[in-house]
């Protein structure tokens, strides 16, 4: 063997024959005549009795009696130290740790996997962290399903969660219950974490989503055809030429009426003018005008809003605003009237944006007692 094969062996790069390297991770090598060439390194402990490893002497460089070297720790450990090389995953598995195959599942001692039935192949193996079971449920209980699980109590052979955990939303992976992520919007979020609803924050705790109860102001969005979207989250459409109140509070505090009309040859319908009453007095939002206040058109509010007693009007882009202590409006003068109503009003509405109760299936019987007909998109 030539001096350059040797340091190859070694692994040194320019050490002289004869020498290993001097560096601290490998000062424990040494250089023997005799180094054997089946019990070098940790990867040759997991010998199966059937290898055909041929133990002769070889000249080169090896860790101190009854130590092995290890490739990822680049030092010479005990065997009970040795990780156990996973060729189907091409990962270390730890001493101690567990690697579950579909047909038997092995523990990793001194570098060799100890598993419960040696006939099982090393390619099979179950995906994430399940086991293979010989009566795993045909109908696994999943962070999912978890809240309305029904046991079909039928079982085969095959791959299922530890004892104690439940398979998550990828179909793979297990968790403890506790740990299950919470879904949203076809995101996944984990125990802890937090999303904003509205005014509210939820967090994520076991699967399932855990929301402060603060009352939250809500708008109601009138659109398009139009299209409504209700205080309380229900969508409809509703094509009618006449006037109508999109909002009404119970105690007469407010009310918004609109008119709508067709506003172009394709059928669309647009608000033509808004009537909003509030506390006593009357804004008239008309399209293509000035705002009127008590019957007097004001101008000038496009820069500076106009103060009257709790009522505030002023221009902000392409909309017209109006803003008092319990409700705001922002109208586009054409087919968008966005109204936010403060939560203070919560079940005193009725109107097409519905009563605001926080149940949107019965905001199309509210606005069905105003319309007539409409219907749900
Ligand atoms: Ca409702």
């Amino acid at each position: 063997m030539s001096k350059t094969n040797l340091s190859n062996v070694c692994q040194i790069g320019s050490n002289p024959y004869g020498q290993c390297s001097s560096s601290n991770y490998l000062s424990s090598i040494n250089y023997s005549e005799c180094v054997s060439a089946c019990d070098y390194s940790c990867s040759d402990l997991d010998q199966t009795p059937s290898s055909n490893c041929q133990n002769q002497c070889l000249p080169g460089c090896a860790c101190p009696i009854n130590t092995y070297y290890d490739v990822k720790s680049r030092s010479c450990i005990l065997a009970e130290q040795c990780p156990c090389y996973d060729m189907t995953t091409a990962t270390y598995v730890q001493p101690g740790q567990n690697l579950f195959r579909i047909c038997t599942n092995c523990t990793c001692i001194s570098g060799t996997f100890q598993c419960d039935n040696p006939n099982c192949l090393p390619s099979m193996i179950c995906p994430g962290n399940q086991i293979y079971s010989t009566n795993a449920s045909t109908c696994p209980e999943t962070c999912d399903n978890m809240a309305n699980f029904k046991d079909c109590n039928t079982y085969k052979a095959g791959c299922t969660c530890p004892l104690g955990q439940v398979l998550t939303h990828d179909g793979i992976t297990c968790v403890p219950i506790n740990e299950c992520p919470c879904r949203y919007n076809q995101h996944s979020y984990s125990t802890g974490e937090q999303i904003q609803q509205s005014c509210n924050n939820c967090t994520c705790s076991g699967g399932s989503w855990t929301c402060t109860t603060l009352q939250c102001d809500s708008t109601c969005i009138a659109s398009g055809d139009p299209h409504y979207i209700t205080f309380d989250g229900m969508r409809y459409s509703y094509q009618g030429a006449c006037q109508y109140y999109l909002a009404k509070e119970i105690n007469n505090t407010f009310s918004v009426l609109a008119e709508n009309v067709p506003c172009c040859s394709t059928g669309v319908t647009c608000t033509k003018n808004i009537i909003i009453d509030y506390l006593g007095s009357t804004i008239d939002l008309q399209r293509g005008r000035n705002v009127i206040f008590n019957t007097i058109e004001i101008d000038h509010y496009e820069s500076v809003p106009k103060i009257y007693g709790q009522v505030s009007i002023f221009k902000s882009g392409l909309f017209t605003i109006i803003s008092t202590p319990d409700f705001l409006i922002k109208w586009d003068e054409a087919t968008r009237i966005y109204l936010t109503v403060y939560s203070k009003h919560r079940g005193n509405m009725e109107g097409l944006c519905g009563n605001y109760n926080d149940d949107n299936a019965d905001d199309i019987k509210t606005a069905q007692g105003i319309t007539g007909s409409i219907i749900e998109y």
